[in-house]
């Protein structure tokens, strides 16, 4: 021993010879080869090091150093921030022992599940194997085992079953958040299937559609259906009110049929479709623009010879991320469907499922950024670099840490958004909780979504290389945040929806916006050690209400320009009246004091800021447009 470490010091400079020297022999080599091959003769002094078993690399053994696995521990167990708003809002036994439960089997089970859609992409089969067309959509294993999952632990279910009273929606989105990362993107036909079992529910849970909403909210994983939101065609999916061509033709029987393409149909394996046409009159003529748009009921389902009744699969997408769902391109050839809106009201009826689904958007982003900091902050104690571990080294915590902020911003936001949807479908809402809920959904999807993004990037940082290698599975959390921002509604659409709500209602989401956030400010004037952050968000809204009184004096492309950074200061503002609020709370942590310190060093306001710089002055839409567009100066 002494000879080999004399050895390692001449020969080898500098930090490596500590490493090398602390390993113990046995786990030098952890596979061996016996037969040298051809052409490896030692030297003398390399038979040396290879006899006292200190050659690395030698005769096909690979080594000494390895590096550390992050270990995906129990979700609910490992979170402090969710653990801690549980505790205050909806402290019943039961739903802690149920989150506790999930939660030990997404780290144990579920997330290898998940892993395995991912690996295994859906394929589509146009043709038996004697030509006859079937269009099937072969999903792995795994997926069907996340509907039979879905349906038993109540993913849907818990939202309708309405336990917890008015916090049933918290409980039911603190299971999917859990869920999400681990759930091979079956969190998407999940968003789907409760908007639909919303949609109905608000339509009225009647023929034709009892049976439907029975099978969108049972436990019973044989009953369970999913389903689809066809909304998007060849023109795009923003612009629904003009970009919708499918026509719905009237039968005898009071159904109809649908024709038309569907350009992007998410998790098209489902069981059933809310969808929108064109209802056509005797003449076979349709209205067009938003008020020609009805909502349509359909099913899945094949006739006698095993062919889609009245759906032609065309391809599946390839897709960046969220590879693990089909989602395809389908022709709608007479598609059996029942109205189920008035005529002209589809967009208007359609809405609930989007807010349903842009809330599970937002889960499913805080959701992300949750996953990435867990991994990451557990991988921060197994790797070590320049001498100590990760977890060790400040600038690396500090990176950590501002991270965990992101994270427990978005959380709150999302959770207060599912409160207000909690509130209101228990009866419990008050006007005010009626018009936040309407402004923040839009508000909590674009923030979150593009939050998510850059969190996650920044998470697959802090694992070095092994965070861009694909089997670690750490680069298909970054893919699929990506689409949080782009579908259902871009970030652009959604804010322009935030000034359609303000539009809507004369103003009265701002006004219950101020009210309530002012509210949760008022809560912390005793909390001396959280004087900072009031003192920032009260300046905020303070500059915003500024702002609302100079853009309501504006021409409205004024307050189009200004649509994307007010989005982003509602949210910010809010959120840290959230993270305070919470801060206050007689059960909270040091740490829940010093995250809303920190959240509250963002520009709070960047469309205060922004304004006192002329950014949505009239003229820069034209400077813009030369900006982007500027060519080179010709000869
Ligand atoms: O991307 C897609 C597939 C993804 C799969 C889903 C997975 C989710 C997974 C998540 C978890 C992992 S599907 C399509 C994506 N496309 C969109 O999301 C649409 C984006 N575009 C918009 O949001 C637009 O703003 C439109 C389509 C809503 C605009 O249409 P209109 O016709 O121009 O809208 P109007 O005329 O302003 O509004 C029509 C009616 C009004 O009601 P009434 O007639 O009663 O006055 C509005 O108040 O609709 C009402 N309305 C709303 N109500 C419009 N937007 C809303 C809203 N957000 N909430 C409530």
């Amino acid at each position: 021993m002494p000879m080999c470490s004399a050895l390692l010091t001449c020969r080898v400079a500098g930090r490596c010879s500590r490493v090398w020297c602390g390993v113990p022999p046995a786990l030098v080599h952890i596979r061996s080869a016996s037969v040298a091959e051809p052409g490896t003769r030692r030297s003398n002094e390399e038979q040396l090091w290879e006899a006292a078993g200190y050659l690395p690399f030698s005769r096909a053994k690979i080594g000494s150093f390895f590096q550390e696995t992050p270990v995906l521990k129990n979700p609910f167990l490992e979170d402090a921030l969710l653990r801690g708003y549980l505790r205050r809002h909806l402290p019943q036994e039961a739903a802690f022992s149920d989150l506790c439960a999930f939660g030990e089997r997404v780290a144990n089970e579920v997330d290898g599940w998940g892993r395995e859609c991912e690996v295994t992409p859906p394929r589509l089969v146009h043709f038996d194997p004697w030509g006859r067309r079937v269009d099937h959509i072969v999903t792995s294993p795994a997926w069907k085992r996340m509907k039979d999952l879905s349906a038993q632990e109540g993913l849907v279910a818990i939202g309708y079953e309405r336990s917890f009273g008015e916090w049933s929606r918290v409980y039911q989105m603190s299971k999917l958040y859990i869920f999400s990362p681990s759930s091979g993107l079956y969190t998407c036909p999940l968003a789907m299937t409760d908007g639909a079992a919303k949609v109905i529910q608000s339509i009225g849970v009647s023929w034709p559609v009892d049976e439907a909403y029975g099978r969108l909210t049972t436990r019973q994983p044989e009953r369970f259906w999913t389903s689809g939101q066809w909304m998007t065609e060849r023109q795009g999916g923003s612009d629904v009110a003009s970009g919708t061509e499918t026509v719905a033709v009237p039968q005898t029987d009071g159904s109809y049929k649908l024709h038309g393409f569907k350009w992007f149909t998410s998790a098209t394996d489902a069981d059933m479709t809310l969808t929108l046409a064109r209802a056509q009159d005797r003449t076979g003529a349709t209205t067009p623009g938003s008020r020609g748009l009805s909502l349509f009921y359909g099913e899945v389902s094949r006739d006698e010879g095993g062919r889609l009744k009245g759906i032609e699969v065309q391809r599946l997408k390839d897709k960046l991320g969220t590879r693990q769902m089909p989602t395809a391109e389908l022709l709608l050839d007479g598609l059996p469907a029942h109205r189920l809106s008035e005529e002209g009201k589809g967009v208007a009826s359609i809405a609930n499922m989007l807010t349903i689904t842009r809330i599970h958007n937002s889960i499913s982003a805080a959701a992300a950024m949750r996953r990435v900091v867990q991994l990451a902050r557990d991988y921060a104690t197994r790797r070590t670099a320049f001498g100590k571990l990760l977890k060790d080294h400040p600038l690396h915590m500090q990176t950590l840490a501002r991270m965990e902020v992101e994270t427990r911003g978005a959380f709150l936001l999302v959770m207060e958004v599912c409160r207000l949807l909690g509130r209101e479908e228990s009866g419990m809402a008050t006007q005010l909780d009626a018009h936040l809920l309407r402004l923040l959904t839009p508000v909590a999807k674009l923030y979150t979504g593009k939050q998510a993004v850059a969190v996650v990037s920044e998470g697959l940082e802090s694992f070095g290389g092994q965070g861009y290698i694909e089997d670690t599975g750490l680069p298909g959390l970054l893919r699929d945040a990506q689409v949080l921002s782009i579908w259902e509604g871009t970030t652009n659409v959604l804010s322009l929806d935030v000034l359609r709500s303000v539009a809507r209602s004369s103003g009265m989401v701002l006004h219950a916006y101020f009210t309530h956030a002012k509210s949760l400010l008022a809560g912390a004037s005793n909390a001396s050690s959280l004087a900072p952050a009031v003192k920032a968000v009260d300046g905020a809204l303070s500059e915003l209400e500024d702002f609302v009184q100079i853009a309501a004096t504006r021409a409205p492309g004024y307050l189009e320009l200004a649509a994307r950074d007010l989005a982003y200061s509602l949210a910010r503002i809010y959120t840290g009246a959230l993270l305070i609020d919470h801060a206050c709370w007689k059960g909270a942590s040091s740490s829940d004091t010093y995250a809303a310190l920190r959240w509250c060093e963002h520009d709070l306001c960047p469309v205060a800021t922004k304004q006192a710089r002329g950014c949505y002055d009239l003229s820069t839409a034209p400077l813009d447009a030369a900006l982007v567009y500027d060519r080179p100066i010709q000869g």
